[in-house]
């Protein structure tokens, strides 16, 4: 037709845009679900290798698999929202929404843009899994730092390890800053302000309402966070004295047993309570009792078989990365995959045999079973109920493992009394509690930069001003304009969301209230185990069954009773200790600023 007559008819008539069908809705979720998932399968087998062999051709490798599977997914999410104003039925309706909001880094429709792009999304997890700390030829990788990180007190060579690690991280800058304007401009064209607005509309509610949920959560753990840093501030203040961590100020980062001061449970030693002290170093005995990683890994599988879940398959042990090889470069940090959405589950994992692999291994086997309770819906509804789900799954079994249960599996010989009960609070609370403040920030910062409220000249200052204002954490050296301080944290170069680890925290004393109610136990919430209580077990299943079907709060439901994310089953948990902390804290002035 040409285009006089065109103009013509739809003068004569009233325009009518050809409104697409529901049963075409269903065809193209169902083509888009079935490309999804072959192209997942590939882009599993092509990250593994990269993640446990980084070479530049493994990078560029799993780059061009990276472009072809981000380009699939955001034509997807384009061609989804043809379908806004057609009425479907829900379950489509469902993976509808999904495909709109299934992305991380969008790419651009510009080719050159989305390759480029797919090389720096490569590349960045890559540097930071290669990355060393050397003087003269002596190096120490990124584990090892960790290492170092924990064990060491004397304050000149814990800065020296922490300076040494977050020089690395200055190469990544102007990476970075190219990602995130490449990413933005496939955000846009996908209809989002920018990166950071898609990422907080994955929660079945409205993007600010979300943002305002985090405040919310953060509200109620603030006071509690606050009584924690002022007890361990006035007992570093007590050990290193004034001139490295001051009674008043902020807590440099140096000093708090972790590289990023995000969880403080390996300077329990430094603020033990005299009386209270639990008499027990699970370091020490995972050591005296040889667990080496594959024990620790079966400890954890122990857990899991006991409440009802079957036993992981053979190729785990066989296809999982347990210990960091000697002869090549991989992403330590640790990881949990599910290669074929059967029953090829692994996790990736640099284990020397301390207390916190111990932890994190119950974390990665959390994400494995939930892999497998949901691998039979259908491809888009395989994933977490939102991504705090998915993180607080062993988060959950991690509180379960009391003296009660270390005695059970034969760790312990007797269990800690009751007169002890604020030493182990307190070790929990400098790992959960602590954490708080750190997994709201991380992304407050993301979120920032991504709506270009934060520019790449200020990464360094908004970084530092976040960390100090939630976290009460300064940076140990004078500012540095060349620094990426941020590009040291796995995620940030890993381009993982984190908001997903603050959820975790909260949802996980709720399911652990829950399992605790369900099992019937009447005593402190700190000391209730649910180990080889396959009711509860059979109740977590039907919520991981679930998988990403149902809105998150259907799910929240189905294994708690109520539908709100809480705080107060953590304040629960530790409201003995803050009592206590707060006794501990007259005559101490708390607060940082
Ligand atoms: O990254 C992780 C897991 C892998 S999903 C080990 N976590 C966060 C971190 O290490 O920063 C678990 C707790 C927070
Ligand atoms: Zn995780």
């Amino acid at each position: 037709m040409s285009v006089a007559a065109a103009a013509l008819l739809a003068f004569a008539m009233p325009v009518q845009a050809a409104q697409p069908t529901a049963a075409e809705a269903a065809a193209f979720v169902d083509k888009a679900e079935k490309e999804l998932e072959a192209l997942g399968l590939e882009s599993a087998a092509a990250s593994w290798v990269q993640a446990n062999f980084i070479t530049v051709d493994t990078i560029k490798l799993s780059a061009l698999n990276g472009k072809r599977v981000t380009t699939a997914a955001v034509q997807f999410a384009t061609d989804a929202k043809k379908f806004d104003q057609v009425q479907v039925d829900p379950v489509v309706r469902r993976k509808l929404e999904l495909l709109k909001r299934g992305t991380t880094l969008p790419s651009p429709k510009d080719q050159a843009k989305a390759t480029e792009l797919a090389q720096i999304k490569s590349e960045l997890p890559a540097m930071y899994g290669a990355a060393k700390w050397c003087e003269g030829d002596k190096c120490i990788d990124g584990n090892a730092l960790e290492d170092l990180m924990r064990r060491e007190r004397d304050p000149q060579k814990l800065l020296a390890a922490w300076a040494g690690w977050h020089a690395q991280a200055k190469p990544m800058k102007a990476k970075y800053a190219r990602m995130v304007e490449l990413a933005n401009e496939g955000a846009r064209e996908l209809g989002y302000s920018d990166v950071g607005a898609l990422w907080r509309s994955k929660y079945d509610m409205p993007p600010d309402a979300f943002a305002a949920e985090t405040d919310r959560l953060w509200g109620q753990v603030k006071p509690l966070y606050e009584s924690l840093h002022c007890y361990a501030r006035g007992k570093l203040n007590e050990k290193y004295g004034d001139a490295v961590v001051s009674k008043t100020g902020p807590i440099p980062a140096h000093v708090l047993g972790n590289m990023w001061a995000q969880a403080w449970g390996e300077i329990f030693d430094v603020v033990a309570p005299a009386d209270a002290d639990p008499g027990y170093d699970l370091n020490k005995l995972l050591k005296e009792q040889n667990y080496d990683p594959i024990k620790i890994t079966k400890a954890g599988e122990g857990f899991y078989t006991s409440i009802g879940f079957a036993p992981l398959p053979k190729t785990f042990y066989e296809r999982s990365l347990f210990v960091k090889p000697r002869d090549r470069e991989v992403v330590c940090h640790a990881s949990a995959w599910d290669l074929d959405n059967k029953d090829d589950l692994r996790i990736k994992m640099c284990m020397s045999g301390t207390d916190e692999d111990f932890q994190v291994v119950h974390h990665e086997l959390g994400h494995n079973i939930y892999q497998r309770a949901y691998k039979n819906q259908s491809p888009l509804f395989r994933g977490g109920a939102n991504d705090g789900f998915h993180e607080a799954i062993g988060d959950t079994i991690q509180l379960a493992l009391t003296p009660s249960y270390l005695k059970q599996i034969g760790l312990l010989t007797a269990e800690p009394d009751p007169s002890k009960d604020i030493g182990l609070l307190l070790k929990r609370a400098m790992d959960k509690v602590a954490f708080m403040p750190f997994g709201l920030l991380i992304d407050r910062w993301r979120w920032d930069v991504f709506a270009g409220k934060t520019k790449p000249a200020d990464y360094e200052k908004a970084w530092w001003a976040l960390r100090e204002k939630y976290q009460g954490v300064k940076r140990p050296l004078a500012d540095d304009a060349d620094a990426f301080d941020p590009g040291a944290k796995f995620h940030v170069p890993g381009n993982t969301p984190y908001t997903r680890y603050f959820l975790a925290h909260v949802l996980e004393f709720q399911f652990h209230k829950a399992a605790c109610e369900q099992a019937g136990w009447t005593g402190p919430l700190h000391r209730c185990t649910f180990y080889g209580n396959k009711e509860v077990g059979k109740r977590y299943n039907a919520m991981l069954e679930m998988g990403a079907s149902k809105p998150w709060p259907e799910a929240l439901k189905a294994f708690t009773g109520t539908d709100k994310m809480d705080a107060s089953a953590m304040l629960a948990y530790f409201a003995p200790l803050k009592t206590w902390l707060d006794e501990q804290n007259k005559g101490r002035q708390c607060g940082w600023n």
